[in-house]
């Protein structure tokens, strides 16, 4: 098969800096030369390759639109995005792990963190020499995590943490956890240290989607924490949703590259795969699958474009990022499915990738609100009316 070029039906390049574009291309190059030869192993073996995240340091894949004041590469939201999309090409759980640790645990510590939290752990977490996590779901409330029962009780001189979150991704090798627990009935971040007592976070196995990735329980038993480890500007839920959009906001990205994958290896495949006397690309059915593919990938690739400039002029709404979310995690899905077809019996070999892809993205159309609760939150904002209960 030929060295991946991408997919740019449109000429979307054009409206790319060059930096953008050197940005894209060299974490392209990366995903070639360290991602593809190893993922599936991992993949299989359900191993997350860890030893790839000081790497992602190094290149500045972490954090990477925050400040370089603390520690990050301070590029715009375009070319976060495009780091997004080419980390995803390999594998959805690499993305994950990037958009946790940027998304969710650094972008909270900047946004509500005192100077201190800010000073100690944004470089740390953006070289990747420490990990976080981000627990907000719990094992009774997923969509509506403004139920949560985990609390937070001043005794005085600590926080006492009780309760447990449910399917939290990096949990398990997370040096630092960013928890949502109702102190007073109020919705507050903190954050929880590895091997804190009454904190455990054991892993999820036998998972069939996003293998290379860990997924995690974390457990609070009377778990004390020190009175500096609150956040001390979250006021409410609305803290947690705002982490949210941010890491939506590189889902959409990301999908297209899981959407690129698979797109580029059903062409290959097609133009080579003979049935018939006939390489199969040369049927209307395989063709009108490959049109469908690079038509989502093209309408995708400019919704994103647009969001990013958005989000970079401090105009972005979060309904229009669950618009994004929405759409580019559906198609995606689709397009590896899709992928999968036109392989047939080859697509379900460990040879291929669109399977792994499309396993994956089962969890990334549920994970970050479902695709259900994204069209509620898009239908509230055009239509003025809550649908959710
Ligand atoms: P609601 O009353 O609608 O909202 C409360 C306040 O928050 C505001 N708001 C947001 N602000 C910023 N960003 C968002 N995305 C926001 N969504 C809502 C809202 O405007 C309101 O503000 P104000 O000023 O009026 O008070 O709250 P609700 O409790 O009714 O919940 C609404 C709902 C269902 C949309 C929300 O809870 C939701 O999004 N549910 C989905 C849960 C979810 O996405 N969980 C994700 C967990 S993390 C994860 O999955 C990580 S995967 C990581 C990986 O591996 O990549
Ligand atoms: P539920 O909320 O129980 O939903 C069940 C079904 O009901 C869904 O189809 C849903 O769309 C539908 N539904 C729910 N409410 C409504 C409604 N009002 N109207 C119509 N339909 C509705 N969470 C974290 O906090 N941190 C993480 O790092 C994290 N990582 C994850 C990694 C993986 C691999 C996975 C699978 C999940 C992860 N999550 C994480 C949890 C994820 O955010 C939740 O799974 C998701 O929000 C959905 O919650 P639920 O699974 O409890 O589904």
């Amino acid at each position: 098969m030929g060295k991946f070029q991408g997919v740019d039906f449109y000429d979307i390049d054009s409206l790319l800096s060059e930096e953008e574009k050197l940005i894209r291309d060299s974490v392209r190059e990366w995903v070639e030369a360290e991602v593809l030869p190893i993922i599936e192993e991992h993949y299989q073996q359900a191993k997350f390759p860890l030893h790839l995240v000081p790497q992602m340091g190094e290149m500045g894949l972490l954090g990477s639109n925050l400040p370089e004041e603390y520690g990050c590469a301070e590029i715009n939201n375009v070319a976060y995005g495009l780091i997004m999309q080419e980390l995803e090409r390999g594998d959805s759980g690499l993305r994950s792990f990037a958009s946790v640790q940027g998304a969710l645990v650094m972008y909270p510590i900047f946004t509500w963190g005192s100077e201190e939290q800010k000073r100690y752990w944004l470089p740390r977490l953006a070289s990747g020499e420490k990990i976080g996590c981000f627990g907000l779901t719990e094992p009774d409330y997923g969509s509506n995590p403004g139920g949560m029962k985990t609390t937070a009780v001043d005794d005085g001189d600590a926080y006492i943490l009780n309760g447990a979150k449910m399917w939290i991704t990096n949990g398990s090798i997370a040096d630092v956890a960013v928890v949502w627990a109702k102190l007073d009935g109020v919705v507050r971040g903190f954050l929880v240290e590895k091997g804190t007592p009454g904190f455990s976070a054991p892993e999820i196995k036998n998972k069939h989607s996003l293998r290379a990735s860990v997924t995690s329980e974390l457990v609070f038993q009377d778990c004390q924490i020190p009175k500096e480890n609150i956040l001390p500007g979250t006021s409410g839920l609305k803290n947690a949703l705002s982490c949210l959009t941010q890491a939506r906001y590189g889902i959409a990205w990301g999908a297209l590259g899981a959407a690129m994958a698979c797109y580029d290896e059903a062409l290959n495949y097609s133009q080579t795969r003979i049935q018939f006397d006939r390489p199969i690309a040369s049927f209307q059915l395989i063709q009108d699958k490959l049109v469908y593919m690079l038509n989502e990938i093209t309408k995708g690739q400019l919704l994103v474009l647009q969001l990013g400039r958005l989000k970079d002029q401090g105009k972005m709404h979060f309904a229009q990022v669950s618009l994004a979310k929405r759409n580019n995690v559906y198609h995606a899905l689709e397009i590896a499915r899709l992928a999968r077809d036109i392989l047939a019996a080859n697509g379900i070999s460990s040879e291929y990738q669109s399977m792994r892809h499309m396993c994956n993205l089962e969890s990334v159309k549920t994970y970050e609100g479902t695709h259900d609760i994204h069209t509620l939150i898009v239908g509230e904002k055009i239509t003025g009316i809550s649908a959710f209960v």
